[in-house]
This record gives C-alpha cells, structure tokens and sequence, in this order.
C-alpha cells in the first residue's frame, strides 16, 4: 500500500480565477479585478481601478458562480476525495473594512460545501490567494499597513466560525513566498496587496514588511482557527520550486544556499515560529527597520501551522557569477522576471525540457522537494498544486486527446509514490492544478488551460463556456479508484 487509504486525491483552483460574477452577490472588487489580460511572454497591468476598454479575465472567468453544481457534480464523477478553492474575501467583506460581512457572500459558500459534501468531498480552502478587497490596497497599501493584520484575522474569524464541521483543511496564504521570487510583478506585491512600480527603489524593503505583517496574520488566523474548532487542520501555501546548484562548485552551492534562503524564508517562519537568522542579519545588512515587536514575534511562535501545503510545477538552476562572491540577496533577488523568464542568476538547466510557457519539467524535483521538507519541518505535507498549462486542440469529433498532460501528471504521481514508499514521508493528499480551464494567474489567458475538463471559451473570451471530457479526464479517474496504483 503507497497512499494511505483516506488520501486526499482531487484538484484545486482559486476564486478569482474561475467564479466570474465579479459584481454578484454583493461583492466587491479585488486586485484580480483590475488586473488586465497578458499572454504568453506578455504581462499583465494593474490599472488605477476597473476603467472602460480595458479587458479584466476575471470579471467572468468561467462564470463558476453560476454553474459550480455542475462542474462539482464532474469533479464527483472523477471520484474526488477534496477540492480546494479559496473564499473571495471581497465576497465576504466587499471593501476588506466593512463593519458587516455580506450575508450573501457567506451562503454562496455554504452552499458550495454543502453540494462537495454531498459528494463525500472535502473542501480545503485557502484564506487569501492573490485577491485582496482592491480598497485594502488602495486605502491602506494593503499589508505595509498593519491594520490590515486586523481586516485580515476578522474575515478569518468569520469564516471559521461560519463553516464550522463543513472545513476542515485550511491553509492562509497561497504562495506567499511568491513575491520574493518578483518582488513587483504586475506593479503588485502580491499577495501583500502593495502597490507600486517596478522601478520603485523601496520595493524589496516593502516585501519585507508586508510579508512579516501576512506572516503575523497567519499565525493569528491559526490561533483563531484552533480556538474556534480543535479539528481544524491548518497549513501555510509554499510556491515550492527548488533551485539546484549548476555544478559542484563550491561556489555555485553557496549561490544555490542563498538562492534558497531568499525564496523559502516564509516556510520558517510559518513551520517553526522564528524569523531565520540569516535573515535578520541581511535587513541589518540592508539597514532595513523591520517593525515587528516582540508581542509580535510571541504570536509567530504561537501560530505555527499543522502542515505544509505547497504547489510545484518546476525547478531552476543557479550558478556563481563573476562580481558575485557575497552570496548577497540583493545580486540574486529576482529570479524571474515580470514575463516569468529566468533571469538574475538562474541558469538553463540542461537535463529538463520546457512547456509552451518555458517552465522547465522536472518529476524527480517534486520526490527531492518532499524529501527536503519533511527532513527539514517534520510536518505532515500536502500538494496542493501540480499540472502543467498546455494549448490544447479540440478534435472534430469534441475531443481532446491530452496525452502530454497524462504523461506530465502521471510521471509527477510516480514520484510523489516513489517519497511516499520508499522515502516515508507523510502526505496527506494531492491536489493537481486545475482540474477545470480557468483564467491563468500569471498571464491571463484562457489558452493556457490545464484541466481535466474542457471549457469552451478562449483568449478572446468567445465561447460559450460548456464543458466536456478530456482524454485526461478517464485517466485521474482510474487513478483515484486505484488510489494511485494504476497510473497507466
Ligand atoms: C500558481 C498560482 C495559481 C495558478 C498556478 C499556475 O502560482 O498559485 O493561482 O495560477 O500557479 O499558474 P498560471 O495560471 O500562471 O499558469
């Protein structure tokens, strides 16, 4: 036996990114409301609110909102043990400082649990993924101010109090350590909803601080959770994408330490409780005045989560450069661009092959990453993350024959089986990414679609959004019914 028997097999999406009725349900707007359409190399804008002849993929998305009865009833039809989503904060606190939450916001929820659980599945739902209440960011520069710590830990109360026994696997922050990677993707510090501009000398002090402030609201929402019912599992969300050394060079392993250091901090922070030392000397380092108290740093080691949940899709390569000798985290911040392209210090790796997308593809980087995570936290894991964005071609006869996307899952399972068997690390469950095409994160695009399901609608937004059956789709659904034996 690999898996263990009430392993969490399913798929796993975020609100923005598929629900669509943007001004439904007395929502509000969020950052994933004014960010505009990109595409492949392209990126996308945040624009000064929502403004006329703009294109905002989010806004419809793949109208979930209307049809999540029956995308959910395919999801059971595929044998889903979970599915995770996140709660649109601007569903449940339209500006992010209201008073009130919105009554209606909160029963769409429910009853989105309520038809998961008619189906016997799980629900796990992140608290915040790339969709901060547009006004948090505008009025306050999002969590630069610490006010937003408290905005954040009321929308979580709410929400832990109103499905109480309907959840119980949460995680906080989805990729918060994201931002260390871009520090101003789209003039945003995601996640931390701090706008600015890409040439803004400040912005790699205000990842700091924003971060510590997102950080503070996690352990708080653990706190809370905990409080409010025992049996909820509480995990922080890691963009894991490890970065090997290009060679044994001493010096391209200490690029590749101080490589993992920058992107992987938040982890320590989340698992253990304390802000690493490493870090701490290079704000001293950098003169930066990092404003967190020791009332603060107290709730850190009071919040710490109960596993660690964490998407891959690839790793990088690294190595030393000339005029690099100080391993210094300013020389290799960005590893990628706003296009996502490598840049800075990573280097092509040799050995992998890319996607349409240029992300390299590496199976056996997901059995290192469990490895190293559980060696290093001693928490039970969880995937929730892992797929691969592809054009896809629709047959004449309806089908999709997606058998690049099969090979891609199938060799990652094989993997994550390999950690589970051979290397004994405990995993809860996997949630590939996404089992039903939604607008893409990064670039905006309908085309770059990853699910199981097929949905009618492009780039353009023409279509008319009805769903059908990859070729995939029988494949995961043979998976799960074998609970991962059968991956042929
Ligand atoms: C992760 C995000 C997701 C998702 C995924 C795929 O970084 O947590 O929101 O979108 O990447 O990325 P993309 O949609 O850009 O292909």
């Amino acid at each position: 036996m690999s898996f263990r028997k009430d392993f969490l097999w399913g798929g796993a999406v975020a609100a923005h990114q598929l629900e669509g009725g943007w001004q439904e349900g007395g929502k509000g707007i969020s950052i994933a409301d004014v960010m505009t359409a990109g595409g492949n190399g392209i990126p996308r804008r945040i624009t000064d609110g929502v403004l006329p002849g703009e294109n905002y993929p989010n806004h419809d998305a793949i109208d979930f909102y209307h049809h999540y009865k029956e995308d959910i009833a395919m999801f059971a039809e595929m044998g889903f043990k979970a599915f995770r989503t996140s709660i649109a904060w601007t569903r449940i606190y339209p500006n992010g400082d209201d008073e009130e939450p919105n009554e209606e916001g909160l029963k769409f929820y429910d009853d989105m649990f309520d038809t998961l659980h008619k189906y016997g599945i799980e629900p796990v739902i992140t608290l915040q993924h790339f969709e901060m209440p547009y006004n948090l960011a505008k009025k306050y520069n999002g969590f630069m101010d610490k006010r937003c710590i408290g905005f954040f830990e009321k929308f979580a109360r709410t929400v832990f109090t109103r499905y109480k026994g309907k959840v119980h696997y949460w995680m906080t922050f989805n990729e918060i350590n994201n931002q260390a990677a871009s520090p101003t993707d789209h003039n945003l510090i995601q996640e931390g909803g701090v706008l600015t501009t890409n040439d803004n000398p400040d912005n790699e002090y205000m990842m700091y601080q924003s971060g510590i402030n997102e950080l503070i609201a996690s352990a708080r929402a653990v706190q809370i959770g905990h409080g409010i019912d025992p049996e909820n599992k509480i995990g922080c969300m890691i963009g894991y994408n490890p970065v090997y050394p290009a060679t044994c060079n001493p010096k391209d392993m200490m690029e590749f330490t101080t490589a993992n250091h920058i992107k992987y901090w938040f982890i320590d922070v989340h698992a253990v409780g304390e802000v690493p030392h490493y870090l701490e000397k290079y704000w001293a380092r950098k003169g930066y005045q990092i404003d967190i108290s020791d009332k603060e740093r107290e709730e850190l080691r009071k919040g710490k989560v109960d596993y660690i949940g964490f998407s891959y899709y690839m790793s990088f390569a690294t190595a030393w450069r000339e005029g690099n000798d100080h391993y210094d985290f300013s020389e290799g911040t960005a590893l990628l661009d706003k296009n996502s392209k490598a840049v800075s210090d990573v280097v092509n790796n040799p050995y992998l092959k890319k996607t349409d997308w240029g992300w390299p593809i590496d199976p056996l980087g997901l059995r290192y990453s469990l490895n190293l995570l559980y060696d290093k936290y001693h928490l039970p894991m969880m995937i929730v993350e892992n797929g691969m964005g592809a054009y896809d071609t629709v047959e004449k006869d309806g089908s999709v024959n997606d058998d690049y996307r099969i090979a891609y899952l199938r060799a990652h399972i094989e993997a994550m089986r390999e950690a589970v068997d051979e290397d004994g690390v405990d995993l809860l469950g996997y949630q590939m990414w996404a089992p039903i095409d939604i607008v893409s994160a990064s670039s905006g695009e309908m085309d770059k679609r990853y699910g199981f399901i097929y949905v009618n609608k492009n780039n353009a937004g023409e279509g008319d959004l009805s769903r059908s059956k990859k070729k995939s789709f029988y494949w995961y659904q043979k998976v799960i019914a074998t609970n991962g034996e059968d991956l042929g």
